[in-house]
């Protein structure tokens, strides 16, 4: 107990997109952030692993599920939903963890809303073919390219990305006012971005697998966007 008196209190936490499976994956720093909070809740808003393919798993990706499991029997740990985790079913009975496809809590009289965003995503759905070679054709450009040049360079020349990242925007903030929420939170696109529509606040949270990566805290309706490069 003596090291809960040193952590952060915040009433929410929210972490997107750490594709746990994937090479790329900045563990260590996605512990110390896990670590670093006392939290009432905490969202993981999707693409939390990267596909049923655990034989990819390193211990660190262990230890950070593992983390999940325990914080689960002391905080309310919440999975919504993302289009890589077709393990979540699979595991959140091992982890004790809730999974859905949108989450819905209201604190300090707000209303919050948290879902992946993937369902927002036109491309996604209508390509679905260019949009998975699209993928693993990124995955191994990550793979391969260890300064992110090239891996950069598309992901801000590319019109489709960064209207992906409109599109998903948009979409969350009319689910959200359909909704009465005062804000929604979404990951699926890896960048992060805000943005306000009538009264109503969208927080994209990123992504663990690029730089710079990051996390959402909320304390008191307060939200915060954490960058780490
Ligand atoms: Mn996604």
């Amino acid at each position: 107990m003596k090291q809960e008196s040193s952590k952060i209190k915040i009433d929410t936490l929210i972490i997107s997109d750490s594709h746990l499976g994937d090479s790329t994956t900045r563990c260590r720093k996605l512990l110390g952030v896990i670590r670093k909070y006392e939290f009432r809740r905490l969202i993981l808003n999707g693409d939390i692993v990267n596909g049923l393919h655990f034989q990819r798993f390193n211990s660190e990706h262990w230890d950070i599920l593992s983390e999940f499991r325990k914080l689960s029997k002391q905080s309310e740990v919440i999975w919504v939903h993302g289009n890589h985790d077709a393990a979540a079913n699979i595991l959140s009975r091992l982890l004790g963890v809730k999974v859905v496809n949108k989450y819905i809590w209201e604190e300090n009289g707000k209303k919050f809303l948290a879902i992946h965003g993937h369902q927002f995503d036109r491309f996604l759905h209508n390509n679905m073919i260019i949009s998975y070679v699209a993928f693993v054709t990124y995955r191994f450009l990550k793979r391969v390219d260890k300064t992110e040049f090239l891996v950069n360079l598309i992901r801000n020349r590319s019109k489709t990305w960064r209207r992906n990242s409109l599109d998903v925007a948009r979409g969350a903030l009319r689910l959200a006012q359909m909704l009465n929420c005062d804000y929604v939170f979404c990951g699926h696109t890896h960048q992060f971005y805000q943005s306000k529509k009538r009264g109503t606040e969208y927080f994209n949270s990123g992504c663990w697998v690029e730089s710079p990566c990051g996390y959402i805290t909320i304390t008191a309706n307060k939200v915060v966007v954490n960058q780490l490069d």
